[in-house]
């Protein structure tokens, strides 16, 4: 039982309590104890095996001690199995609706007898929710938005999660002496932010063989279809993958043709047809009167090439530019992980991090980092102990002691992310600001303002003459928030204009920028910071997931400011 189950677990008890008319603060060890849980290093079923005490870790009390004991030892908790059997199943959904909560669940389901979303949006769309005590109009439309977002969320998975269950499978299947080449396709194999399902192409002459392997894979739940070379198959999570087995000779046409995305390859058939070929998931075919004959199919290249067109990279088959690439000369180079040079977005233990200074400087350089900005919260964000002006000129202090004391030429820069009050300005005063070598602004507070606000704000920020980049420009959590109403329109503009960078945050669950508007920054010249915003060593390492989507964007380590060494992008942010 891995620790993220076990916080799950406990989370889910929480809210079903809470659901149920528990006191929210008697439930506050659940959620403190999941949190720490979910953040440890050390596995609670090994530390149970080595017959550790858990107690002895700050945020375990003894509750929760005794039920993670439970669940590792029954894989289960009597106590929310008896909720279980009380409430339907489909209130787990309504509790994960944003914006609803435990508290308002109940209330829908007590008052309106709601136990499904289906219901819960019929009674919005009725406007009888707003009319129960403590929602109103405003409530009720947030509401509403978050059960689309839930909705989605049951549908996909984050890119990163779906990278996980790959890198489980490929392990699992290459254990199958019948598995010849094994590639992963569809929107998983593009990068897409999120993935519905996962296609898995195997080259073999024995599918039989390959399909019983696969049926063996330690985190399936059912088998939706099995049929001669193809299976469906549903795991623990509800999440579905399709397997296919081919002849090594239409490997790579199947490849080609199950990456997708299906608006890719309808411009892909359209070329063919052209030239008096045809493309399907066998191979390319030359066609002659009623006769064709079998040209490409082994490898993806070949295919690609049977119709004078290069291999594009999956993360471009989006049917934007590409074809037209393809015609006029080569391809963008894309960027790669080998490229940057810098991160310049992280947080420490001084506010809401959970490594400190030196700490992320180790890892920073681990990563083969050459420089890093330390950017803590400033002191409007009280939540995350955010920085006023005189703890910032401490840690500033600490920075030129460890810069000094350093021999290699790796280089910590002093940062901030300053926030950008809700009446518009920053949060800390102009001459602290100015000796920063680096400035972020963000949005944290009044999200829900009005586009003109919230426009204004950004802009106001990016007119700002010690403000270096914005960060996480859109405000979006996938599967969990939508970015705040916002002119992208105007920011590009105010970017431009001042010389500003915009962020591309690469946690897995922001990718902000997205892809649509990485190809706008790049085709209007502003360069992107792509940036971990990491919160512990290991964040650093989703540096991966934002050049993913960069990749998707289009970019080139031309168009990100950060492949730069930090004396070249200092000039170009006229910070000298
Ligand atoms: P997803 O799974 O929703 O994240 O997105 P995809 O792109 O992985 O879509 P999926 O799994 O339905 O199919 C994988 C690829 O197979 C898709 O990108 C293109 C190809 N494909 C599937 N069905 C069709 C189809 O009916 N027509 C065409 N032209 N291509 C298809
Ligand atoms: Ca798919
Ligand atoms: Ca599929
Ligand atoms: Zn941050």
């Amino acid at each position: 039982m891995t620790n993220q189950k076990i916080a799950q677990t406990l989370e889910m008890l929480a809210d079903l309590m809470e659901f149920q008319g528990a006191n929210a603060f008697r439930l506050r060890a659940y959620r403190n104890g999941a949190r720490v849980i979910r953040e440890m290093p050390d596995s609670i079923e090994k530390l149970l095996e080595n017959g550790e005490d858990l107690v002895e870790f700050d945020g375990i009390g003894k509750g929760v001690a005794a039920k993670c004991r439970e669940l590792v030892e029954t894989g289960k908790l009597e106590q929310l199995e008896t909720i279980l059997d009380e409430v339907p199943r489909t209130v787990l959904d309504l509790l994960n609706v944003p914006k609803l909560g435990p508290k308002k669940a109940a209330a829908v389901f007590n008052e309106l007898g709601i136990s499904n979303l289906e219901q819960l949006e019929a009674a919005c769309m009725d406007g009888q929710v707003q009319q129960l005590p403590g929602f109103g109009a405003k409530t009720e439309k947030a509401i509403l938005a978050g059960i689309a977002i839930a909705v989605a969320a049951n549908q996909r998975i984050l890119w990163s999660q779906a990278d996980q269950i790959a890198s489980d499978l490929r392990k699992h299947m290459v254990d199958c002496s019948s598995v010849n080449r094994l590639e992963f396709a569809g929107s998983y194999r593009r990068g897409q932010e999120t993935v519905g399902d996962l296609d898995l192409l195997v080259d073999s002459n024995c599918p039989e063989e390959v399909m019983d392997h696969f049926a063996e894979f330690d985190s399936i739940n059912s088998t939706i279809v099995r049929g001669e070379t193809k299976m469906s198959v549903r795991l623990e999570n509800e999440f579905q993958v399709d397997l296919r087995v081919v002849p090594a000779e239409s490997f790579g046409a199947a490849l080609q043709y199950f990456t997708g995305s299906q608006a890719h390859n309808v411009l892909v058939r359209g070329r063919a047809k052209q030239m008096g070929k045809k493309i399907n998931e066998w191979g390319v075919f030359q066609l002659e009167g009623d006769q064709e004959q079998w040209l490409a199919g082994r490898t993806e290249q070949e295919v690609y090439e049977a119709l004078g067109l290069p291999e594009f990279p999956p993360e471009i088959r989006e049917a934007r530019r590409e074809l037209d690439w393809a015609e006029t000369g080569p391809l963008p180079e894309l960027i790669e992980l080998d490229d940057i040079c810098g991160d310049l977005h992280m947080h420490t233990t001084a506010t809401d991090g959970r490594a400190t200074l030196p700490e992320m400087v180790d890892a920073a350089k681990a990563c083969g980092l050459k420089y890093i900005a330390i950017t803590d919260h400033s002191k409007r964000v009280t939540m995350a102990n955010g920085l006023d002006s005189d703890r910032l000129l401490a840690q500033w202090q600490e920075i030129d002691q460890l810069n000094q004391a350093m021999t290699d030429d790796f280089l910590v820069l002093k940062g901030i992310e300053c926030d950008i009050l809700e009446a518009g300005g920053m949060d800390l005063p102009d001459d602290v600001l100015a000796q920063a070598d680096w400035v972020i602004a963000s949005v944290h507070y009044g999200q829900q303002q009005s586009r003109q606000q919230i426009t204004d704000r950004i802009v106001g920020a990016l007119q700002h003459p010690h403000v270096s980049m914005l960060a996480h420009p859109t405000g979006r959590l996938l599967n969990k928030r939508e970015p705040y109403d916002v002119d992208m329109d105007a920011v590009f503009q105010a970017a431009l204009e001042n010389r500003k960078l915009l962020e591309l945050n690469a946690n897995p669950r922001r990718l902000d920028l997205n892809d649509i508007h990485l190809l706008a920054a790049k085709t209007r010249g502003i360069p992107v910071v792509i940036n971990t915003d990491a919160h512990r060593t290991e964040g650093l390492d989703d540096m991966k997931y934002g050049i993913k989507q960069a990749r998707r964007g289009c970019l080139t380590a031309a168009d990100v400011a950060n492949t730069l060494p930090w004396n070249e992008m200092k000039k170009w942010i006229g910070r000298e």
